[in-house]
């Protein structure tokens, strides 16, 4: 009896204290909530606002962050694919460099499907700037020679045994419009018309010397230690 009546008077004492822990509790959570309210606010920047496009150029691909290597297709057509994110900023010419070094290449499109897949590993704020035109995304291997007809012509894969057949121009691309440069638009990124969508797995035609965030790595063979 007396120990039943220790436990009913212990839980008639939980009961009691119920309200009160609730009470603590959301007054903790509000409280919280408040704080969270306070140290989010300032980083909640409109996209589209106060990001430069053309960021300056950074001397070397330093910073890079590689993601995880991700096999794409079967057997034999299987190829791996990483996206590397660059927090300073990277140039074309600085990523293929970076892939090179590690048996890979940019990233060269043939299909609706690795261009979606492609896309896919990429389709995250941290990898695209914005402003108040349009939505720049990383890096992709197509290029365009010096001399080439312009806008639309001799466009290829730096790696050159992939047709430049499969094409996701964005409505309009490529344009070569450099705005006034005497540099022609010679390389391809993912890209979106600010109207359009934030990030999206079009392409644009841009200059090569653009700093942009990142870009994605395709290998025919597992890269070591990938
Ligand atoms: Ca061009
Ligand atoms: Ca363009």
């Amino acid at each position: 009896m007396n120990a039943t009546h220790n436990v009913f008077t212990r839980i008639s004492h939980t009961r009691r204290l119920w309200p009160l822990a609730v009470g603590l509790s959301l007054g903790l959570v509000m409280s919280l909530g408040g704080c969270i309210n306070i140290y989010i606010q300032p980083g909640a920047v409109q996209p589209g606002t106060g990001v430069p496009a053309q960021a300056p150029r950074v001397a070397a691909a330093d910073g890079l962050r590689p993601g995880p290597v991700v096999r794409f297709g079967s057997g034999a057509g299987a190829h791996y694919y990483q996206p590397v994110f660059a927090p300073d900023g990277v140039i074309w010419a600085d990523a293929q460099a970076w892939a090179r070094a590690r048996g890979g290449y940019l990233a060269s499109i043939s299909s609706a499907a690795e261009n979606n897949f492609v896309f896919g590993l990429v389709d995250l704020p941290r990898f695209w700037l914005h402003n108040d035109t349009e939505s720049l995304g990383p890096w992709l291997g197509g290029m365009q020679p010096a001399g080439s007809g312009e806008p639309a012509g001799n466009w290829r894969w730096v790696e050159d045994n992939e047709p430049f057949d499969f094409q996701n121009w964005a409505p309009g691309q490529p344009n070569n419009d450099s705005g006034g440069s005497s540099e022609n638009e010679s390389r391809v990124h993912f890209w979106a018309q600010r109207a359009t969508a934030a990030r999206r797995s079009t392409w644009n035609d841009v200059r090569a010397i653009y700093s942009l965030r990142g870009f994605v790595v395709e290998y025919d063979l597992p890269p070591a230690g990938g």
